[in-house]
């Protein structure tokens, strides 16, 4: 492993939580602590800060708090030293942080979380702290006790140096004696603390157990190995409104946050992190990188060819830079071979860890330019918009021949169009995507069917006679023949065949068939008339007569859906599944995610489209799922009767 080596690095955090919880205030505070404000956030995009304290170098990458972005949170944790979550001091809003929990606990990056707004906390820090810990598979471990007067906090004792601070909104706290009313509550909290540490470092519990008071800095250093090695979270507290808690927060990320190096070798070695990517008017494709190399010049070899010139991240006219330091954020131009989501050594790229991944789509709709003209420029754009973030996908569709957008729901698919419009000038159109409906026939049918026509020169004759019957579903076509004494010549069978695949194409109710067999039995042929194409006819009108005969019924295409949500949740889901028609086939404690459920159910392929609406309503916002075709279907009644009026029409207008 190469070890940076230069002497300035940047440390990266990843600032993440549920929206309006204070990231991008807390993030401000951070760098305001030595007096540099950083550029205001983008909206729902990733913001990229700057700054120094203590005479080292951050960068925090602010995220979006709407879970439809999460995979630029995901970015993010990728190329991160440590993960911030920032969760809401009560403890009924736990729940939010969650799915913020499960992802950094998905990219297994060392985490701090910080409790915001503890200037409107009314509730006792213990109850906040068990109900994030109910979605944490590692414990959690509250470093500070508040100091009350009245309900409000007004300060803090630390647990590990046993120090008191006065708040002073937008100043430094103030070092205090530790209030006498609060001298239980802080043995107990140390206690506490010691414990949980103490189940990771046998030195420790010897001393717990000799009834020894260990050194401060002994137990600082067990807090950064635990934190370096997962098996805890520190947790502190404050407000990013008034700035109070803040210089406790980045001093425990001074001490205790990985270093680039560890982050490298997290990341297999890579000199370079490619987190996001974003096309910008008149400048093109832009890379931000994270850089594990001593230092990365414009010019340098990434990946196996040359960076193009490096640009500050930050701010909405940035300035060139010269060059990055170990660990800094630039972003580069000129960069077409990197691309966003991927690691890269000097001269190639380098597997990603396997835990970053696409989040797989919620919401597909069709998306088609308003203007005819723009066609071919909306499917470029589509492209490299969907290179730049992952949790989007393009299907162009063969059948309906409609372009697919999957994306994360409404407010992702607005910010898709306003990219397609502002930067790409293609102004789009969205309508819904429904799933592909099949017919088949539920009766058998005996069919006796001859193509003459006697018309000028060579006439046409073929005479058919065959059965067509449903076959197993899940089988889709089989022909057979049973023909004796050659009635139809066996030259002539597989025209038949061929006739009776085109007649499957569209059935009585205008959809596809599927799961049909159909057995030539008989038939007759003229030494003249007779062809391959009038057989071929023959075998079509047959089996397309023989299909209408047969009883045709609708088949609606059936998804199993995997829904992903808290365990309170679950008694929530099980309405909404019924109500669109669902069935819930059980429901499992999700092994990787504590406190969280897995509910599997078959939904109807019609679900799909209002789906992502209803799970969040049911859930907070904070559900998601997986849909993987399962099988097809029959479907009676007004629904499929309404279903087949539609294509009727709509094939009509063909
Ligand atoms: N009272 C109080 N308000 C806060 C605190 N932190 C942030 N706010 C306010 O809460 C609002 C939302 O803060 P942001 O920092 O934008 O929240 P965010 O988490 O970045 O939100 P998203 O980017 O939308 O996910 C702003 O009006 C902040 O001023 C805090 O500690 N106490
Ligand atoms: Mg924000």
């Amino acid at each position: 492993m190469t070890r940076l080596g230069g002497s300035r690095m940047t440390r990266c955090i990843a600032v993440i939580g549920p929206s309006a919880v204070g990231k991008s205030e807390l993030i401000d505070q951070m760098a305001m602590l030595e007096g540099k404000r950083p550029p205001a956030a983008p909206p729902v995009d990733l913001r990229c800060a700057e700054f120094s304290y203590l005479g080292e170098n951050w960068v925090a990458l602010d995220c979006p708090g709407s879970l439809e972005f999460a995979q630029i949170a995901l970015d993010a944790i990728l190329c991160a030293d440590a993960v911030v979550i920032v969760a809401s001091p009560d403890p009924e809003q736990a729940v939010l942080a969650a799915p913020w929990i499960r992802l950094a606990e998905t990219g297994n990056v060392p985490r701090f979380f910080f409790v915001n707004r503890i200037d409107e906390c009314r509730h006792d820090a213990r109850g906040i702290m068990s109900a994030i810990q109910s979605y944490s598979t590692r414990p959690i471990i509250l470093r500070q006790v508040p100091i009350r007067d009245g309900e409000r906090v007004v300060g803090a004792v630390d647990l590990v140096s046993d120090r008191a601070w006065r708040y002073r909104d937008g100043e430094p706290s103030e070092l205090i004696e530790v209030p006498d009313d609060l001298r239980d509550r802080q043995a107990e909290g140390r206690e506490e603390l010691l414990e949980s540490l103490s189940e990771h470092d046998d030195w420790l519990l010897e001393e717990i157990i000799e009834d020894r008071t260990p050194a401060t800095g002994a137990v600082y250093g067990i807090c950064a190995r635990t934190l370096a090695e997962n098996l805890t979270v520190p947790a502190f507290f404050g407000s990013a409104a008034t700035g109070n808690g803040i210089r406790r927060l980045m001093k425990a990320l001074r001490h205790e946050a990985p270093q680039p190096n560890d982050t490298r070798s997290r990341l297999n070695d890579a000199s370079a992190a490619a987190f996001m990517s974003r096309t910008r008017m008149h400048v093109g494709k832009l890379v931000w990188l994270r850089s594990f190399a001593d230092e990365l010049r414009s010019g340098a070899s990434v990946g196996g060819n040359s960076v193009g010139g490096l640009v500050e991240p930050f701010g909405e006219r940035p300035a060139a830079k010269a060059s990055i330091d170990a660990g800094g954020v630039a972003s580069a131009v000129k960069s077409d071979h990197l691309d966003s989501g991927c690691l890269y050594s000097e001269t190639g790229q380098i597997e990603s860890p396997e835990w970053y991944k696409a989040f797989p789509a919620l919401w597909n709709r069709t998306i088609s330019a308003v203007h005819d003209r723009d066609d071919a420029k909306l499917s470029e754009a589509l492209h490299q918009i969907a290179a730049e973030d992952l949790s989007l996908t393009v299907i162009h569709d063969q059948e309906s021949g409609q372009v697919v957008l999957g994306s994360q729901g409404s407010q992702h698919l607005r910010r898709i169009q306003q990219t397609l419009s502002e930067i790409f000038g293609v102004e789009t159109d969205t309508g819904p995507f429904v799933a592909h409906y099949r017919e088949t026939i539920t009766q058998k049918a005996d069919i006796h069917f001859r193509h003459k026509k006697q018309s000028g020169g060579a006439g046409q004759f073929a005479d058919v006679k065959l059965t067509v019957g449903p076959a197993k579903r899940g089988d889709g076509f089989a022909f057979s023949e049973t023909i004796h004494g050659g009635s139809v010549p066996r030259n002539y069978i597989p025209a038949v065949q061929l006739g009776a695949e085109e007649a499957m194409a569209r059935g009585p109710l205008g959809f596809p068939v599927i799961d049909v067999q159909v057995n030539l039995y008989d038939g007759q042929h003229h030494s003249v008339d007779s062809s391959d194409m009038a057989f071929r006819i023959a075998g079509r009108g047959g089996v397309s007569e023989g299909l209408g005969k047969a009883q045709p019924v609708l088949l609606e295409p059936i998804f199993e859906v995997r829904f992903r949500a808290p365990s309170v949740f679950t008694g929530a889901l099980n309405p909404m599944i019924s109500s669109m028609r669902g069935q819930i086939l059980g429901f499992d404690r999700e092994a990787d995610a504590e406190g969280w459920d897995v509910v599997r159910a078959l939904m109807p392929g019609t679900s799909l489209e209002g789906l992502i609406n209803n799970l969040r309503s049911a859930t907070q916002g904070v559900g998601r799922y997986e849909a993987d075709f399962a099988h097809f279907q029959e479907l009676y009644g007004r629904e499929a009767d309404e279903i087949v009026e539609r294509r009727a029409e709509e094939n009509a207008r063909r």
